[in-house]
């Protein structure tokens, strides 16, 4: 039995097919995490949603923005904008059986025995893990909660409140907490988030760092595994960090890491979105 964590998918089955079939992945054995964004912009949203209901059983996935943003559209179809790809979805006959699913899944996984974390975007600086866990167990009760839903899909888009703090009570407190583990890179020290800036490492502004480079970042002494910014490449300096969004979507690569082991693989993309035929998937653990 193994388990292994793959980075966004953003409906690009076929590289996710490449790397389970390397990994010979066996549903009724191992285990699969995702770190979220498993919809939008890649050319097959509707069937990889399909294909993961089909082996849910052997799943662990966070949610990322676009997958929040799926269940917005699904509530409300005006927020679909021209280039979502997530109109198939809300028009497949088991819509509602796959994004009944989609909701019951978490903002923040920790594996207690591991020691380790899995998020989207991140854990901003100013909150432990115990901490952190309580806040996303907050937003996750709401997406279970019929009563509740909709004013949370309507409410948490936005960059404000910039900040988190105890005080925060109702949809501010919910957005900001959503805005930092699913939408967050740069931010300060005190957890001030920038939800502005382009995703170059090098146009942080004045004050602000990747979230996981401030030195008093109480999370630090947890391994988190994250996904959401492509631009890092998989290229974190720190052993305790796992970037796993390689870009497949935009011609990057699709990347799978096995969480007790620590080997990598990866399935290089075509800007479409599928497995590039020409170069061959490689293992980077052989690369020099
Ligand atoms: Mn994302």
């Amino acid at each position: 039995m193994a388990t292994y964590a793959v980075g966004d998918l953003q409906g690009c089955l076929q590289p996710l097919k490449c790397l389970l079939e390397r990994v010979r992945f066996d549903p009724a054995v191992d285990r699969l995490w995702l770190v979220g964004d498993l919809v939008n912009r890649g050319p097959e949203s509707l069937e990889t949603l399909r294909y993961l209901y089909s082996i849910r059983q052997s799943l662990v996935c966070v949610l990322g923005n676009h997958d929040l943003h799926l269940l917005a559209a699904w509530n409300n179809v005006e927020r679909l904008k021209k280039n979502d790809t997530l109109r198939e979805i809300l028009e497949a006959p088991d819509a509602d059986q796959l994004l009944d699913w989609l909701r019951q899944q978490k903002l923040l996984h920790y594996d207690e025995p591991r020691g380790i974390a899995m998020v989207h975007a991140g854990i901003p600086p100013q909150w432990t893990l115990g901490k952190a866990l309580e806040l996303a167990a907050e937003v996750e009760q709401v997406l279970r909660d019929d009563t509740r839903l909709q004013l949370f899909l309507e409410g948490m888009y936005g960059n404000e409140p910039s900040k988190w703090s105890n005080k925060l009570t109702g949809i501010e407190r919910l957005r900001v907490i959503t805005n930092c583990l699913t939408r967050m890179r740069f931010c300060t020290e005190a957890g001030k988030l920038d939800l502005k800036s382009k995703e170059g490492l090098g146009t942080a502004p004045k004050g602000y760092k990747p979230w996981f480079a401030h030195k008093g970042r109480r999370s630090r002494h947890v391994k988190i595994i994250f996904g959401h910014w492509a631009a890092l490449q998989g290229k974190v300096d720190a052993p305790d960090l796992i970037a796993l969004d390689t870009g497949c979507v935009w011609g990057g690569a699709m990347t799978l890491y096995n969480v007790d082991s620590g080997e990598y693989h990866r399935c290089e993309c075509a800007d479409d979105g599928h497995p590039r035929q020409a170069a061959p998937s490689t293992n980077i653990n052989d690369q020099t």
